[in-house]
């Protein structure tokens, strides 16, 4: 009979749901925007249980203890558990180490890591005191579920104190190639602390494969590369391939009710063309937004027959805006609007509308509703949730996802028009092939698409987490029985 499930969940990521704001009555949880908070809030909304993360804010005081908070405050369904950080340490250990070394690294853009000692040991200290935090909640049967780049280190210092503790993590962002790994000098040490965990989650096999192979040659750790194993330290970390799932059916009910779609009909009478394209991310260099600007220019350049009748739509949520390449590319994607709408705009006509804010969640299905072709176009994203949002609302079955085949989500969108964003003329020409195709074709490939994300939804991925623990935890009392430990 299957054992009731009884087990805390304990959620540790970086950034959690929301955002600690000081305001003149207090401290407030401000809601946090980010493909980590849509994937994993739901479960902690309900299955109860804590979220331990940094609030976003510097510490108040060297030492302070972080707040603790029933969310959502209207409706309480669990505990918000706050990491206070300082200054420094939010400079080292997350502008630094985890986006200004890991995050570039993982998205292949070698060029803009930048290694520094005082940041790695900063690293390791913060993610010694997310471990503390987490520590302090569990108890025996809880599983701990760690999020991210950020926190690598976690699952092995969690391990060393509590060696039974069951704990999950995953992995939201590409997992690099091991000759790429390697240059970060603390490669072996990353991987490492990743083999603390008993599950871990990549979001393809080619990312998992990655780590298969830099755990084999970096630390010469056994690895069954058929079944995804790792036997390290007398123990077995089981590695799996889950594209993360959205939760679709809250998508198609917010994009039925008549309020969304009455704000979207506004939205085209507002922006008044006969063909509106869509790109919502955070500002973010690996996004591919200024190279896809260029693409929508040289596109306008090409068909002027398109001049005055389509527009794009950017919406650009500010992100880690204490890292100078952040800043920079702001300045660079403003000029690029500039350029563009100053050459193609005429009288209150503009081809892309630039807003540099993130938008409520149902004003974000209003603009999927609106839009009918979604530009999705990073040169690098671990999967990129917004494609599945976009598919997920397009109640009617119209619409054009024309999507990166460097996010992770191509592999599984079949029907999207996939483009290579390093390829500018190839992109504008795959824009005028979205712009024009016909509502047959729109409806065939959204429908393949709807299938898909219906499917393998967020429920179907939080049941591969369970599933694997499950298994995980049979292999290790093999292996104990087998050595006698
Ligand atoms: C990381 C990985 C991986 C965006 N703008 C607004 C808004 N969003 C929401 C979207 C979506 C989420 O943020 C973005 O998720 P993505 O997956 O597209 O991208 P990242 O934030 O880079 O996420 C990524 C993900 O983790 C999950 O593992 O897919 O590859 O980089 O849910 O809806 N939400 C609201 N307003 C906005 O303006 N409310």
């Amino acid at each position: 009979m299957a054992k009731k499930q009884t087990a805390k969940i304990i959620m540790v990521s970086n950034r959690g749901a929301y955002n600690l704001q000081a305001t003149e009555s207090g401290i407030r949880p401000v809601p946090a925007i980010s493909g980590l908070v849509s994937a994993v809030e739901p479960l902690l909304k309900e299955k109860g249980g804590v979220w331990i993360a940094w609030g976003g804010r510097e510490a108040p005081r060297k030492n302070a203890t972080g707040l603790r908070l029933p969310v959502p405050q209207d409706d309480p369904l669990y505990s918000f558990q706050e990491v206070p950080l300082t200054a420094e340490e939010i400079e080292l250990y997350y502008n630094g180490f985890s986006n200004g070394a890991l995050w570039p690294l993982c998205h292949y853009f070698l060029e803009k890591c930048s290694y520094k000692a005082a940041e790695w040991e900063t690293y390791v200290k913060v993610n010694n005191k997310f471990a503390e935090a987490a520590l302090l909640e569990t108890t025996e049967g809880d599983v701990v579920w760690v999020n991210d780049y950020h926190l690598a280190l976690v699952p092995s210092i969690i391990r060393n104190r509590q060696p039974k503790a069951k704990q999950f993590f995953f992995w939201h962002i590409p997992f690099p190639h091991h000759d790429l790994l390697s240059t970060l000098p603390w490669a072996s040490h990353i991987l490492r602390g990743l083999l603390g965990t008993d599950v871990l989650g990549f979001h393809l096999q080619s990312y998992a494969d990655n780590f298969l192979n830099a755990v084999a040659s970096l630390l010469d750790a056994e690895v069954d590369f058929e079944h995804n194993t790792v036997y390290w330290q007398q123990r077995c970390i089981y590695v799996g391939a889950w594209p993360m799932g959205i939760d679709y059916h809250n998508f198609r009910r917010r994009a039925m009710d008549p309020a969304t779609v009455s704000r979207a009909m506004a939205l085209r009478s507002q922006f008044n063309v006969e063909r509106l394209a869509l790109s919502v991310e955070r500002l973010d260099y690996t996004k591919g937004i200024v190279e896809k600007l260029l693409a929508w220019e040289r596109f306008l350049d090409k068909s002027p027959k398109w001049r005055g009748r389509t527009s794009l739509i950017q919406i650009a949520v500010p992100s880690r805006t204490a890292v100078p390449a952040y800043r920079l590319l702001k300045e660079e994607v403003e000029a690029v609007v500039q350029r563009i709408n100053h050459r193609f705009g005429q009288g209150s006509y503009r081809p892309v509308h630039f807003f540099w804010q993130g938008i409520p969640r149902q004003e974000l299905v209003s603009y999927y509703l609106a839009a009918d072709v979604m530009l999705v176009t990073p040169l690098r994203d671990g999967l990129n949730l917004v494609a599945k949002e976009y598919v997920a609302s397009r109640r009617d079955g119209s619409g054009v996802l024309v999507l990166s085949r460097f996010a992770g989500a191509a592999q599984e969108l079949k029907g999207a028009v996939l483009v290579n964003p390093y390829d500018l003329d190839g992109m504008a020409a795959l824009f005028t092939r979205a712009l024009n195709m016909d509502r047959e074709e729109q409806e065939k490939r959204m429908r393949l698409m709807q299938e898909r994300v219906r499917r393998y939804d967020i429920r179907w991925w939080l049941g591969c987490f369970y599933q694997a623990m499950m298994a995980a935890e049979r292999e290790i009392s093999h292996v104990s029985e087998s050595t006698g430990s």
